[in-house]
């Protein structure tokens, strides 16, 4: 009989992978990895400011911005502890322009495949203010026991087996999904242990939030200058004037709407002529865990989770958060064409 309450995350992978009759433990192993991973760059982030490890790294990532040193750590935390537990044959990451592929006999034979943007959000921590890791899970659809191969990444968010995020925040969570809801673990320092402190979470169908960087918005689309003036109008009936919250970072903006209702956009714009945000590593795993919340993820015209990338590090304009906020930015799209 367990002498105390809590849930620990492995706890939870264990118990619910009896949600999965064929489940032969791959994909508990590889779920327990990537926190004990999370957990190495949470604590390195946390001393980010008393060691050197602040500031660029010299080097430029895929996405031709500086890469900062923690970047960099992060990158290499997640790819040695996927390496490690043998369940992924190759993986995807923002940090590096082609896949990468393990040849080791255990991961060659592995039967998952995992894209990550190892730290979001990495221009926020010099500044001190949170960031995020976003994992997405898939089965590999080339021959196993072979090298992964770039189709393996190449697949519609549909398919995605499991999703989640850690929030390095005022504390430390990891939310995931594997298609059977979506449940958030917070980080206990004091055990070292993810528990279970959101189970089963769930987005407000009307939220009152709406983040966006409105410092593009001269070059919006018609339909999303007319979403952000609606946001604004005085309407105690539908309780706006809605707030206005941005934050910079994909995953705490994400949180909070999650938590609270709310919708986040980042539409095309002229310095983004596809939108800033990777439809692989960042929109379709965040689209995974909204719609198992009850919640919805667009490009302002198809699901997110319908898109089938055509290439690894594909940009897309991406709107997600609470039903009724992107069924009503879709119709001011829709009306605006
Ligand atoms: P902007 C962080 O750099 C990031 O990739 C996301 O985490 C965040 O939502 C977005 O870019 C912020 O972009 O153009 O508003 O600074």
């Amino acid at each position: 009989m367990k002498s105390y309450s809590i849930t620990t995350l492995n706890e939870f992978i264990i118990q619910r992978q009896a949600d999965f009759p064929y489940a032969k433990g791959e994909l508990s192993r590889l779920l327990s990895h990537l926190g004990t991973a999370a957990k190495i760059v949470n604590k390195k982030i946390n001393k980010a400011g008393l060691v050197d490890i602040l500031g660029e790294s010299g080097e430029i990532n895929v996405q031709g911005e500086e890469q900062k040193k923690l970047d960099v750590f992060a990158d290499q935390t997640f790819i040695s502890a996927l390496q490690a537990s043998g369940e992924v044959c190759g993986l995807v990451t923002e940090e590096n322009q082609e896949i990468i592929t393990f040849d080791d006999n255990l991961s060659l034979d592995a039967k998952y495949i995992l894209m990550m943007d190892p730290l979001d959000g990495s221009s926020n921590i010099d500044v001190n203010v949170s960031v995020g890791t976003i994992f997405s899970i898939y089965r590999r659809v080339s021959q196993r026991g072979h090298r992964a191969e770039t189709g393996d990444f190449l697949q519609p968010g549909s398919r995605m087996v499991a999703a989640g995020y850690v929030v390095y925040g005022s504390s430390t969570m990891m939310v995931y999904t594997t298609g059977k809801g979506v449940n958030g673990f917070t980080l206990d320092p004091s055990i070292g242990e993810f528990c279970l402190s959101h189970p089963n979470m769930q987005v407000p169908e009307a939220g009152n939030i709406y983040s966006i960087n409105e410092g593009h918005y001269i070059n919006f689309p018609d339909g999303v200058k007319k979403f952000i003036k609606y946001c604004q109008e005085n309407d105690p009936e539908t309780n706006r004037p809605y707030t206005s919250r941005y934050i910079g970072s994909l995953v705490s903006d994400f949180h909070r709407n999650l938590i609270k209702g709310g919708i986040f956009l980042y539409p095309q714009s002229a310095a983004s002529p596809n939108g800033k945000l990777r439809l692989a590593y960042e929109c379709a795993p965040m689209a995974f865990v909204a719609e198992q919340a009850g919640g919805r993820a667009s490009n302002g015209h198809q699901r997110i989770l319908d898109l089938t990338p055509e290439s690894l590090h594909q940009r897309t304009p991406y709107y997600v958060g609470s039903l009724q906020m992107i069924e009503r930015l879709e119709e001011f799209i829709k009306e605006s064409e």
